[in-house]
């Protein structure tokens, strides 16, 4: 626990430093303003330089988020049947509440304790209330091992095959870029902190490109937007690289010194015409070739590639082979140049310090994975031993997992015991036998890694927490101690396991100052102010060069060379199946929610309106579905009921329905993730959201 917040005045206004907890890579500097023990204000920090004083649509309403009427304020129990609409919850004290709760995890630890399976994702990003203390608990536990993949792992580790690790391009320096390609990302949304850096960078004559299969806000105020079908940007990358090979648009002295395996990459691109990339994506073969000249004439050019193209069975390569283009011109030279996936590698943080692995039974011999997308499964075929208990914190499993059709079959085994820390009664909290309030980031101490900027970053405890919440951290306490669990990190305060967070011995962290870090809540790493990681190559792989070939992947099953997949779910991948369901559906993040976070703020719902799906003109008229009519869109895994908006901003072939809505806020009870697939990724085991073939017709009834 904090003691700065008992020290202060309870009375006196006074300014406490926040952070955005929430997984967006911007992890912006909050303001909050405190009066009588009451935040009575949260802006942005205008002296951070990438905040620079605005918070999103969703976060200026953290107060309301706070201090909502619907806030679970106490432990519960459930009464009556699993389900929504089936039983109720009855308020229970602490005490109740862990013996329950840890006589629970006892017996099962008393035959195999992989039979508990903690669910946890990215509701905090906190180094102590996500990586640290509840990783402690668990590894001394020895439960399953969730495997992290909803988001971003093909990415992530396509990314590192290439360039070693995640670094790149700061998105300061987006400013100054004279070209920028938006590949697969729609920042205004997701990012909107680099949106301000495009926006000046256009203001000084850049030209923008976006290349989604969606007219996005932000492609829509792109100079050029390029629709190709998803999962095709891996062909796309290299159609862009054949024509940069053919007509020697490369930076010969960048190849040569700074890159491993041009030859072999050169070989692949053979293959990928301009006329055969055209066949595969959807584009025209001239287009092509125009945004290779485009790329390949522009040093200074920036690519920001987003988790959202790789949520597709040939992610991560796809990824491998985005991150090979600004190698092969030399735009890493150039701060304003060069891609950026994530830049969480560019911190050095104590993973190992943090999450406490030493904790785990047998280090050697670790328990069992169990993959995050394909929780549906886990819950209903494992056998060695079974799930007996889900114990979910930070992470909205009903709502935001794919395939949720099977996942709701599992939690509703009468069998399954089910533990939800929340802040609010969610789609998961449904299905739970005991829930425990947490705490929101005002009522709590952290610090953060951002993945998205270069600044370390501190969040204060604001308030005191409300009614009986408790913060994950202070849960795991509690509970180590009902275990028997007497090591001393579990004895440690949030500031504590704070203080350990950080590889000091990292020269990023060369001057990182605890203290100073606690004054002003934000600290820039120790790089340069022009920060251009590979001006002069030096990239962190295995041979220090940009990894066109890379040993390590094909050591690990992968393609030493990056290859394309085809969308699994697509006439490419499974021609029988885009017979029977010929639309690709996506369901990327809506402005106005986080995920799932948000879909409980009433004046968003209202700002929002329902769900709805986007159909293209002529698939709609095919179907005879007319703008704003109800429809179903059903594959062999589910449905679910939304509006349709009629338009041309998705290109034909393909919906997008934005996510995600809790399935209780939707008119049937479902959202889209009851027909998203919960199969995996080339790299990564990662999840593939957006590789989901689906039929939409009009609804009935
Ligand atoms: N407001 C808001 N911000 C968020 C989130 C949120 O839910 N709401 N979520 C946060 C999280 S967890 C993440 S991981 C990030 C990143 O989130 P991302 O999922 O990368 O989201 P976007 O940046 O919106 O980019 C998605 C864009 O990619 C397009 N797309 C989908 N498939 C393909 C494809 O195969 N090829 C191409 N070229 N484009 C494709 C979609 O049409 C969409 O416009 O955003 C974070 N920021
Ligand atoms: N269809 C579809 N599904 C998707 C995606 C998509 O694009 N399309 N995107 C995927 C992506 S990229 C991601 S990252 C995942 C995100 O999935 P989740 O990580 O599950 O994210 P949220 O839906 O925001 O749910 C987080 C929950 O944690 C709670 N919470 C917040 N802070 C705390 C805390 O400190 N302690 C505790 N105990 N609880 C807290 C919040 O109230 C919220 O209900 O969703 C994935 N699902
Ligand atoms: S969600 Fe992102 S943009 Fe919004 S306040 Fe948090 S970090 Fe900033
Ligand atoms: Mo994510």
């Amino acid at each position: 626990m904090s003691t700065d917040i008992a020290a202060a005045d309870p009375v006196a206004e006074r300014i406490v430093h926040g952070t955005c907890p929430h997984d967006c890579p911007d992890t912006c500097a909050m303001l909050i303003t405190v009066k009588d023990g009451v935040a009575t204000k949260v802006r942005g920090d205008p002296d951070h330089p990438t905040t620079q004083g605005v918070l999103c649509t969703k976060v200026s309403r953290y107060l309301e988020r706070t201090y909502s009427p619907d806030r679970v304020l106490y432990p519960m129990r459930r009464v009556g049947g699993k389900g929504p609409g089936q039983g109720s919850f009855e308020r229970i004290g602490w005490d109740e509440a862990l013996d329950i709760v840890s006589a629970k995890l006892k017996a099962i630890a008393a035959v195999d304790a992989q039979g508990v399976m903690p669910y946890a994702y990215s509701g905090t990003l906190g180094l102590v209330h996500n990586f640290g203390m509840p990783r402690r608990f668990f590894h001394k536990l020895g439960a399953s091992q969730p495997e992290r993949v909803l988001c971003a792992t093909a990415g992530r580790m396509g990314y590192n095959t290439v360039i070693g690790a995640q670094i790149g391009t700061d998105i300061t320096h987006f400013a100054e870029s004279r070209l920028i390609i938006l590949w697969g990302t729609n920042p205004i949304t997701s990012n909107l902190h680099l949106w301000t850096r495009i926006a000046e960078a256009r203001r000084n004559g850049a030209r923008v490109i976006a290349i989604d299969p969606y007219r996005s806000q932000s492609a829509e105020k792109a100079d050029w937007h390029l629709a190709p079908l998803p999962g095709t940007d891996g062909a796309l990358a290299f159609g862009i690289m054949h024509v940069l090979i053919r007509d020697g648009l490369l930076d010969r002295d960048y190849v040569d010194n700074h890159t491993l395996g041009f030859e072999a990459l050169a070989q692949r691109a053979a293959t990928f015409t301009p006329e055969v990339v055209a066949g595969i994506t959807g584009l025209s073969a001239d287009d092509i070739e125009q945004l290779a000249y485009q790329y390949g004439a522009e040093r200074a050019s920036a690519i920001r590639v987003n988790f959202g193209l790789q949520r597709h069975a040939g992610g991560g390569n796809a990824v491998r082979a985005i991150a090979c283009l600004p190698a092969l011109t030399g735009a890493w030279r150039e701060a304003a140049g060069g891609v950026l996936l994530d830049n969480a590698g560019s911190h050095a943080v104590d993973l190992a310090a943090l999450d406490g692995r030493h904790l785990l039974p047998d280090p050697a011999h670790p328990p069992r994975s169990v993959n995050m997308a394909q929780i549906g499964r886990a819950l209903n075929e494992l056998n060695d031993p079974p799930i007996q208990a889900m114990f979910v914190y930070a992470s909205n499993p009903m709502a935001v997992a794919p395939n949720n059709m099977l996942l709701r079959q599992g939690f509703l085994r009468p069998d399954l015991f089910t533990v939800v820390h929340e802040i609010f009664l969610t789609d998961t909290c449904d299905y739970a036998d005991i829930v425990l309030p947490a705490t929101t980031q005002l009522e709590q101490f952290d610090v953060h890694r951002p993945y998205g900027t270069l600044y370390t970053m501190l969040n204060q405890q604001a308030i005191v927490p409300l009614g009986e919440a408790c913060s994950n951290a202070e849960l795991f306490r509690r509970l180590a101690v009902r275990m028997g669990y007497d090591d001393d990190c579990f004895k440690q305060s949030d500031e504590e396991v704070a203080r350990q967070a950080h590889d000091m011995t990292a020269p990023v962290n060369a001057t990182l100052d605890f203290d100073a870090l606690k004054r002003n809540g934000w600290q820039r790493l120790d790089v340069a102010e022009r920060y251009a990681p590979f001006a002069n190559g030096n990239f962190p792989t295995p041979s220090g060069k940009c990894e066109f070939e890379s040993a390590s992947a094909a050591k690990q099953g992968w393609s030493a060379v990056p290859e394309f997949i085809p969308p699994r779910e697509s006439s490419l991948g499974n021609p029988e199946l885009a017979k029977q369901f010929p639309l690709m559906l996506l369901t990327p993040p809506a402005r106005h929610y986080l995920n799932s976070s948000f879909s409980s703020i009433k004046s968003l719902v209202k700002e929002v309106g329902d769900p709805w799906v986007e159909i293209h003109a002529d698939d709609a008229a095919a179907r005879g579905i007319s703008d704003g009519a109800r429809v179903r869109v059903f594959n062999q895994r589910g449905a679910f009921t939304v509006n349709a908006r009629v338009n041309t901003k998705v290109r034909p072939g393909v919906l997008v329905a934005p996510s995600i809505w809790w399935q209780k806020e939707s008119a049937d009870g479902e959202n889209s993730n009851a027909v998203t697939s919960d199969g995996l990724t080339d790299i990564g085991r990662g999840a593939t959201y957006y590789d989901t073939a689906v039929e939409i017709a009009l609804h009935f009834h």
